[in-house]
């Protein structure tokens, strides 16, 4: 077992919503009018407190979904699946795409672990110890957790979207089994997304698997084809290399060969 809820977290989801609301936290994420983040916080406890940590159903977040104003721009959705590695930093430095975790449906909690405590003299959730999500037969919260906030942005999602797929993973860029193949693109309406661009991006020091057109990738294209949405596809993303390299700029694949000339 882990370790439990991390420690204030309820402080911790509270200053962030306020943060948010603050046009500086991050460009485009703050919300029209107003949230009432003692409310939202109050929803979101009371969607697991008390309860099984290990029987949380996968609708226990509908009323946080439903409290949470709907709120993000036309042409800013960021989806990802395997790339949680380097996604935040490219939408940091690009600045012009929002993943789940800059809006309001996932910023309060990102990082963070929470689960219940079944204990009624405790505040409902558990400080010490929470199962990990991996166990065989126990339905964890944040599970339901992403796979409610997962629905809400697919849905949500309008214009052109962005999905950010690891090309060198041996199990597929696109996986059946991922909360992006299961709750956010069967959830994206065809009559709002205009098109879909597929970005690969090659994981520093770890051999390409796929390319786009081929292989999970090319299901994925076929997927968007069906549904009636356009879509684009970039093989070894060249900003995502630039930022990848900014993160590890010794690594070999980022020095080209007039690097090496020049400091001889
Ligand atoms: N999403 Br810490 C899904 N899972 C998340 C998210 C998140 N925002 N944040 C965390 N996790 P994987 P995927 C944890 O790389 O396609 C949303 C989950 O508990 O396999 O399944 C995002 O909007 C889970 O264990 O990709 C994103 O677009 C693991 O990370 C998409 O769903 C899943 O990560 C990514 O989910």
């Amino acid at each position: 077992e882990s370790t439990g809820t991390t420690p204030f977290i309820k402080e911790i989801f509270l200053g962030r919503c306020l943060e948010l609301q603050t046009e500086t936290a991050i460009p485009n994420a703050c919300p029209q009018s107003p949230v009432n983040c003692t409310l939202l916080w109050d929803v979101f406890h009371d969607a697991i407190a008390y309860k099984d940590p290990c029987a949380i159903p996968l609708d226990a977040y509908r009323e946080f979904i439903a409290a949470v104003p709907h709120q993000l721009p036309a042409d800013k959705s960021m989806f990802w699946s395997g790339t949680s590695y380097i996604v935040h930093e490219y939408t940091e430095a690009a600045n012009d795409l929002l993943t789940l975790e800059d809006t309001l449906l996932g910023y309060m909690v990102d990082g963070l672990q929470w689960c219940s405590s079944t204990d009624a003299s405790s505040t409902g959730l558990n400080y010490q110890e929470c199962p990990d999500f991996w166990q065989e037969g126990c339905a964890v919260a944040s599970t339901a957790f992403y796979t409610a906030t997962s629905s809400a942005i697919g849905r949500q999602a309008t214009g052109v979207i962005t999905v950010m797929l690891d090309a060198t993973r041996t199990d597929g860029a696109y996986r059946n089994d991922s909360f992006f193949a299961k709750y956010e693109f069967p959830n994206m309406d065809p009559e709002k997304v205009t098109r879909g661009d597929i970005i690969l991006v090659n994981r520093l020091g770890n051999p390409i698997v796929e390319t786009c057109g081929t292989g999970s990738v090319a299901v994925l294209e076929r997927l968007f084809t069906e549904k009636g949405i356009e879509w684009t596809c970039t093989d070894n993303d060249e900003r995502v290399y630039h930022v990848q390299c900014s993160k590890d700029p010794t690594h070999t694949e980022c020095i080209t060969p007039a690097d090496v000339t020049g400091s001889s």
